[in-house]
């Protein structure tokens, strides 16, 4: 599987409170990218609580796992998080999200998934899941708001070219905010 990742904690601080993990199985693969809210240990704890509840429920449905978290995670100070699960056998992605981690394809064509309003462990009112194809070679791109929204990754002219890794120490150079921890991940499809 090729994914780069790239993070960087506010101030240099050994706690982040931007989490990601992935799992993998003959089917699909699975992306999750948190963010806890502020920085420091206890958004660290926060998005841990969250990535651990995500690999306990990872056979449940997309809205499901969201449900969970929100109660199982009530006592953090909650997260910002986006799932996306990739159907291997089909070529087709599955994305839901609340609060602010964004979440794009870039390759043939130029797809920004949206997330809904909220925050996991502090209540969302509704949750979209969202589809979408994916071609041979796509990137999908998920950042935490350490980095901009806007994030433009065609001005990086051979960017689908380099590798996943390369791109993505690229990007948190060039677009890392000074006053977030800052994560992207990008998986290759
Ligand atoms: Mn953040």
């Amino acid at each position: 599987m090729d994914i780069g990742t790239a993070t960087h904690s506010f101030f240099n601080d050994p706690h982040c409170g931007d989490q990601y993990r992935w799992w993998e199985n003959k089917d699909s693969v699975t992306l999750c990218m948190v963010d806890g809210l502020g920085h420091g240990i206890e958004a660290e704890k926060a998005a841990k609580a969250a990535i651990c509840c995500v690999s306990r429920n990872l056979c449940e449905p997309l809205p499901r796992i969201f449900e969970k978290y929100d109660r199982e995670i009530s006592h953090t100070r909650g997260v910002a998080m986006s799932i996306v699960i990739v159907d291997k056998r089909n070529s087709v992605l599955t994305h839901a999200g609340i609060g602010n981690v964004s979440v794009a394809i870039r390759g043939r064509k130029k797809i920004n998934l949206s997330s809904d309003w909220g925050i996991v462990g502090g209540g969302y009112r509704k949750l979209n899941t969202n589809t979408a194809d994916l071609d041979a070679g796509d990137l999908v791109l998920m950042w935490t708001d350490g980095i901009s929204e806007r994030l433009d990754v065609s001005g990086y002219d051979n960017f689908p070219y380099i590798g996943t890794q390369e791109l993505a120490d690229l990007i948190l150079r060039d677009h890392a905010k000074e006053t977030d921890d800052a994560t992207i991940l990008i998986y290759k499809g």
